[in-house]
């Protein structure tokens, strides 16, 4: 497995409903490595920019209108495999089909609530980073628990 780049947003659902630290523990005990967060007021052109791949779909518009409701948490997150297993962690888009344990699955209900996102692939990771990201708000360090966390 391959070290990996992933962005994870608390949307703004989860910011008002309070969730922000439950959330972002997850990532944490996990054991992945956080190199970037802040609150942020996404404005619709970022947000049309970060979802430009659904832009036919009917929901479109409604999405952007939630995406840009109210402050969101960016997040970037680094670690062996963390795409995937981020997405794991974060469960099924319709949070009534996702797993009892995961975020979804745990916090919400609904498609149109549901959260959080997490980058679908390594390259959609580092795109989303860079989009959400300037350079000097990420931190690259080494946490003290990489020995104990990784052979
Ligand atoms: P995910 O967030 O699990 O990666 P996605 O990339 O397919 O899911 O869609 C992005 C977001 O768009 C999703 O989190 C919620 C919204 N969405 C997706 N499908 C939807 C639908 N059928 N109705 C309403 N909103 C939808
Ligand atoms: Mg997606």
């Amino acid at each position: 497995e391959e070290v990996e780049e992933t962005y994870i947003m608390i949307k703004p659902d989860g910011v008002q409903r309070g969730l922000v630290g439950e959330i972002i523990s997850r990532f944490e005990k996990k054991g992945f490595k956080l190199t970037g967060l802040k609150l942020f007021q996404c404005p619709k052109e970022l947000a049309e920019e970060h979802y430009k791949d659904l832009k036919s779909k009917s929901f479109f518009p409604k999405l952007i209108d939630y995406i840009t409701s109210g402050p969101v948490v960016c997040m970037a997150w680094e670690g062996i495999g963390v795409v995937a297993s981020a997405r794991k962690l974060i469960g099924a888009t319709n949070p009534l089909n996702a797993e009892p344990g995961t975020i979804r699955g745990d916090l919400a209900v609904q498609t149109g609530r549901n959260v959080v996102h997490g980058s679908d692939s390594p390259e959609n990771g580092k795109r989303e980073i860079a989009l959400w990201f300037k350079e000097g708000e990420l931190s690259s360090w080494t946490p003290v628990q990489e020995p104990w966390l990784t052979e």
